[in-house]
């Protein structure tokens, strides 16, 4: 699948040299979209060149297929190259900084020779970007701000990123090693991770080898005897392989976090004990007690062993002593997706297929939530339309084609905090996401405290509206929410998709810790969004949550009990 993402790659940036030429909309967007449907396909784009079967994916036309024909037989795209010598490519990077528009960008590179991102961070800072025509301080003070957030995105990923990167790593090392495992941030699931890092045990020679040549390295930054770095996606990896019967304390120690590690050593010198990558040791004697697996040196220490998402010294370390660690909800115990868009909207799955993808993921249940009327970008549904869905759903449930699909909808929460579609329909739905999606800093608190409040909603969608990466979340009186939410039986939602994860983890534990149910959506907009529910539940794990806290690990029959009236005392 690795044609699959360079392909996406440069659509993206065609689209971008257009983008900041200022041509047409349309056909800036007709790139984005072929790079999207790419990234998302399912199937290996060069096989489907050879099959001469690229016109029958939806959302590849004519033009684009050639593109693609063209790249694979010339081994690059001659409109690529033609933007490429025009406009120098460093500067593109640019366009992904937010509140700078293309227009602006290109004003800045035409006036005051701004090319790179060194150049931008100096007119900001000397005052010559406010100085172009229609610009000014407050323009400038914005992008100034996006430029934070900015630099932010260049030091650290994803973590939907990372895990994809990790588990293509694994896949190639995992028949060289003996052990081999993730560890760092990823390990711990954080939102957002720095570096890569991979731990494993075996022929050390085959498994470094092995590892700088894994399929789509562009770099290798390092190469030595027991460990090695790489570039794989602009990103670093770093692999250190250990000896078998120090695995525990190396995965421990490189597992982190390092907050975590360095109380662990306070507590361990209390014991007498010394712990470090090598194993644990008397201090006294010297003698090495334990490192052949994590257990083991949590043990020794006399804690509960703690998983590994719990590792951020948030109290986890005196729980395990006292040995009231959470039963933390699991990565199979989930029995469904509590939010997901289909073709209704803005979404590209239909509603069969949805049906039959959840039954191939094992799930029970799909909520399927459209937007509702006032989104009109993503062609949002009306009552009329949600009516006319309501009975497809019905259905196909009653059709058995697959899991069970959840009539639902996301339905906006305007200014003045009133729902987008009439309480006619809402109530007959199985499942109600209520979302801001415009307007953000019209008095939000007060717009999700009414959303809370309506008898139909279920569930307040992506919280704080924050995206990771480019827009902080809008100012609201979290607290207040999270007592509204309790007393009123509403549950909140930890928005599962990677740019999203809101609530986040820190608010989901308070969450919880005040009676608010969660529930996981992916926020799907293509079946090959399904997977990131797994992010979903590494936020969960880290606000310490157990099954019972989280909606999605509820039976059908429960869930729907509970929905009918339980998590409502309205
Ligand atoms: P990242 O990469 O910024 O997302 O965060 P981590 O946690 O993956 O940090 P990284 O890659 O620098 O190091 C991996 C782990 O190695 C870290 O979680 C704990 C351990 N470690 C690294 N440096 C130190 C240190 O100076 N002291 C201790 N106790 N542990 C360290
Ligand atoms: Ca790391
Ligand atoms: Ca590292
Ligand atoms: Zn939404």
């Amino acid at each position: 699948m690795e044609k699959n993402r360079e392909l996406a790659k440069i659509f993206d940036r065609i689209a971008d040299f257009l983008e900041f030429k200022g041509d047409s909309i349309y056909r800036i967007n007709a790139y984005r979209k072929a790079a999207r449907v790419i990234k998302d396909l399912p199937e290996d784009i060069e096989a489907l060149y050879k099959e001469d079967r690229l016109k029958s994916i939806p959302g590849i036309g004519e033009k684009i297929a050639s593109k693609i024909q063209q790249y694979f037989e010339e081994g690059t795209i001659q409109k690529f190259e033609e933007l490429r010598r025009e406009i120098p490519e460093e500067l593109m990077v640019l366009l992904d900084v937010p509140n700078l528009g293309p227009k602006t960008l290109r004003l800045a590179y035409q006036s005051l020779g701004v090319r790179n991102l060194e150049d931008l961070k100096r007119a900001v800072k000397d005052g010559s970007l406010a100085r172009l025509p229609g610009m000014g301080p407050k323009k400038v003070d914005k992008i100034r701000k996006g430029l934070e957030i900015f630099l932010r995105g260049q030091e650290r990923m994803l973590l939907g990123e990372a895990l994809q990167i990790g588990e293509r790593i694994l896949g190639h090392l995992s028949p060289l090693a003996i052990r081999i495992s993730l560890a760092g941030s990823l390990r711990r699931m954080k939102e957002t991770v720095g570096d890569l890092d991979v731990l494993a045990t075996g022929d050390r020679h085959n498994i470094i080898q092995g590892f700088v040549e894994t399929p789509g390295v562009t770099e290798v930054l390092a190469k030595g005897e027991t460990k090695a770095s790489i570039l794989m996606d602009d990103r670093q990896v770093d692999l250190r392989v250990v000896k078998e019967e120090e695995w525990g304390s190396a995965l421990q120690y490189f597992t982190g976090s390092k907050e975590h590690n360095v109380h662990l050593r306070e507590m361990a010198k209390e014991r007498g004990l010394k712990i470090s990558e090598y194993g644990v040791f008397s201090i006294e004697t010297g003698d090495r007690l334990a490192g052949t697996t994590e257990e083991e040196v949590y043990h020794l220490l006399g804690l509960e062993y703690i998983p590994p998402e719990l590792r951020e010294d948030r109290g986890e370390i005196e729980a395990a002593r006292e040995k009231r660690l959470p039963r933390l909800v699991g990565y199979d115990q989930v029995k469904g997706d509590l939010h997901v868009h289909s073709r209704w909207s803005d979404g590209t799955a239909d509603l069969e297929e949805l049906a039959r993808e959840g039954a191939r993921l094992g799930y029970e249940y799909i909520a399927i939530t459209d937007h509702s009327r006032s989104m009109k970008i993503a062609h949002g549904l009306d009552e009329r339309r949600l009516e006319e869905q309501i009975k497809v759903i019905r259905d196909i449930n009653s059709r058995r084609i697959g899991c069970h699909l959840l009539a639902g909808i996301e339905v906006d929460i305007h200014p003045d905090g009133s729902l987008d579609l009439d309480e006619a329909v809402l109530k007959e739905l199985d499942w109600v996401v209520a979302s801001i999606h415009s307007h953000f800093h019209q008095d939000a608190t007060e717009r999700l405290l009414a959303a809370c409040r309506s008898p139909w909603v279920h569930c307040i969608g992506h919280p704080t509206g924050r995206i990771i990466f480019s827009r902080d979340p809008y100012p609201l009186d979290l607290d207040a929410i999270l007592r509204e939410a309790a007393a009123t039986g509403t549950a909140l939602e930890i928005n599962s998709h990677q740019d999203r994860l809101d609530l986040n983890d820190i608010h989901a534990r308070k969450a919880q810790e005040m009676g608010v149910k969660l529930a996981l959506g992916t926020d799907a907009h293509h079946l090959g969004q399904l997977w990131m529910i797994r992010l979903g539940i590494g936020v969960a794990r880290r606000a310490w949550l157990e099954s019972r806290h989280v909606l999605n690990t509820y039976p059908l029959e429960e869930l729907l009990a509970l929905t009918k009236k339980g998590i409502r005392r309205k």
